[in-house]
């Protein structure tokens, strides 16, 4: 297990530093977004320059954490009154600030939960340009590619890991905001506190984020008790390709099931926990079409078998229990590979 602490290196640079650009990877999802946000707003805390660039979307159900605690948006369209701004590169570089700073060079890039550089979602210019880079991450594939990396695969997620290093620094420039935004990680990434990966340290930083006001009966009802009807009826079509065998289930979505239901392929996230959960299954296996024979697939483990390891055969990764990866081919010959890729290594489990 590769385990790099460097908190003492990132703690010096930060305090010698003053201007600060925060990002991570493509398809956002809590831990990243969560993450992100609260560095970002801990920064200006300490006075620094920080602004959040990222070139993808937030989730639709990730979006509350954009508003301060107490002035929450209640139309969803309506962005007056998030305090927290996200930029695209493109339009971080319109700006004047952003301009000057990224042609100056003179500004840390703090990437966050991110594994490998091609999946940095920011351009290449603002990369390139940074004076020093900071890589923050859990992933056990994390591959060290920035100026200081501190990756801790043992913790349950990145928002944890930042978590540490924050209340290293300066426990009460945690801001409501800020907890709510880094308990939001911890809880998406650990599947509400379900996973392995959590341990007595998880609940001791839960229960600080707790104590410094994070909010989390918005988390809940806007993560766990937000589903749409659209949804729904998705995940009904999605079911009806369920197979389940020799412990491996496996679920098919496709972009016309999208299109049906009207839902975005980014708010597909949990769905495989559909299969995970039923008795009896080990890996669960979600195949969901990104274009014409190509697949991305999403695995879950529940016992010792190592996704990770099913993953990285077709040149993807993650986490043991979970992991991802793309495959192209024809649908029969994908669903072929990634299910004997999944049996076989169910064996190795059992040796
Ligand atoms: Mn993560």
């Amino acid at each position: 297990m590769t385990k790099i602490n460097n908190i003492e290196k990132i703690v010096t640079k930060i305090n010698s530093s003053k201007n600060f650009i925060i990002t991570s990877h493509t398809s956002p999802d809590g831990d990243n977004i969560g993450s992100s946000i609260a560095l970002t707003i801990y920064l200006r805390q300490l006075d620094k320059k920080a602004w959040h660039v990222i070139d993808d979307s937030v989730p639709e159900n990730l979006r509350f954490l954009l508003d301060e605690p107490g002035h929450r948006v209640k139309n969803e369209s309506d962005l007056t009154g998030r305090k927290h701004r996200i930029y695209t590169s493109e339009e971080f570089l319109d700006t004047q600030a952003g301009k000057s700073v990224v042609d100056s060079g003179d500004y840390v890039l703090v990437i966050l939960d991110t594994s490998d550089e091609p999946r940095i979602c920011i351009s290449e210019e603002i990369l390139k340009n940074a004076s020093s880079t900071i890589n923050i991450d859990h992933h056990i594939s994390n591959d060290c590619y920035a100026d200081i990396n501190h990756i801790q695969p043992d913790v349950s997620s990145t928002c944890e890991v930042l978590c540490k290093i924050l209340r290293s620094m300066d426990e009460k420039k945690v801001t409501p905001q800020i907890a709510t935004a880094i308990y939001t990680g911890i809880s998406t990434d650990t599947g509400n506190f379900l996973y392995d990966s959590v341990d007595a340290y998880t609940f001791e930083n839960a229960s600080f984020l707790t104590k410094m006001g994070a909010d989390r009966d918005t988390v809940a009802n806007r993560i766990y008790q937000n589903t749409s009807y659209n949804y729904i009826k998705l995940t009904k079509e999605c079911l009806d390709t369920l197979e389940v065998e020799a412990g491996v289930g496996t679920m098919l979505l496709t972009l016309e099931m999208l299109e049906n239901n009207q839902v975005d392929a980014k708010d597909t996230d949990s769905l495989v926990n559909n299969i995970i959960n039923i008795n009896g299954v080990r890996v669960a296996i979600l195949i969901k079409e990104k274009g014409h024979d190509e697949y991305k697939i999403s695995l879950r483990s529940k016992d010792a078998t190592d996704v990770c390891e099913i993953a990285g055969k077709f040149g993807g990764g993650g986490h043991k229990r979970a992991s991802g990866c793309t495959i192209n081919g024809d649908i029969t010959s994908v669903v072929k590979r990634i299910k004997d890729a999944a049996k076989e290594q169910i064996c190795i489990t059992d040796l």
